[in-house]
């Protein structure tokens, strides 16, 4: 059962990965390839810590604790592609789907079908509800700045964007 289900996991995320623009920031990591851990935690609404180091070519497992109130994200991206997402999480809003402190998972599995956008299945984000813990595998294989931000609407322009910064 568990082998089914990550197969499925896997496709599902193995199409994202081979969307544009994934491949200009890096890849779904390998989880037989973490070089390191790190550990962020999610308030209402910052990251702790806002700034961290990675190498190009590291293959990083993010453990992502919500320790707030809200519902927060912890996406890796460029800026651009975070103002682009916005939409599509203000969407998840605007259909019910997000709320404030939860994800409504069946309303999301069901509307999805009808519309692919409703289901968030993107390999560099990970939405998380109050006091649960996410989880995102990355691998760093260009030389580009990144961010780390939550695009729940109004959290990062009050501040829930952090920086990613790779050395060779
Ligand atoms: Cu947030």
């Amino acid at each position: 059962m568990k082998k089914i289900l990550f197969l499925i996991l896997s496709l599902t995320f193995a199409n994202h990965v081979f969307a544009a623009p994934m491949n200009m920031i890096g890849e779904k990591g390998n989880p037989n390839d973490i070089d390191r851990v790190i550990e962020i935690k999610m308030y209402d609404n910052y990251y702790e810590p806002n700034v961290i180091k990675v190498k190009k070519g590291e293959t990083i497992k993010f453990i992502v604790q919500n320790l707030g109130e809200m519902v927060h994200e912890y996406n890796i991206a460029t800026k651009e592609m975070h103002i682009k997402h916005q939409p599509e999480m203000q969407k998840l809003a605007e259909h019910g789907i997000l709320l404030v402190d939860k994800i409504d998972m069946e309303k999301m599995k069901k509307m999805s079908k009808m519309d692919h956008s409703l289901s968030h299945s993107h390999s560099n984000s990970v939405i998380v509800e109050p006091k649960k813990t996410g989880e995102i595998i990355w691998k760093f294989t260009k030389d580009i700045s990144l961010e780390m931000a939550c695009n729940v609407p109004g959290h990062y322009e009050t501040g829930m964007v952090g920086k990613i910064i790779l050395s060779k």
